[in-house]
């Protein structure tokens, strides 16, 4: 299960931005998103492009650290 840190995020509407952009990657499941720590992990159906999940994350205002 992926751990991933995402930087920028500071309240529970991030975390809801954050968890829909995760949730629309190719292959990407289970989605849970913690602010306190700023990460965010999820589960893989099928092996996951972590460019598009870098990418997705992106686009919704936030940074992969
Ligand atoms: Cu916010």
């Amino acid at each position: 299960m992926p751990t991933i840190l995402i930087v920028g995020m500071t309240c529970q509407h991030c975390v809801e931005l954050v968890h829909e952009a995760l949730g629309r990657v190719d292959g990407v499941t289970d989605v849970a998103v913690d602010l306190d720590s700023g990460t965010a992990t999820f589960s893989e159906e099928r092996p996951v492009d972590m460019a598009a999940v870098k990418q997705a994350v992106a686009d919704a205002g936030y940074k992969v650290a």
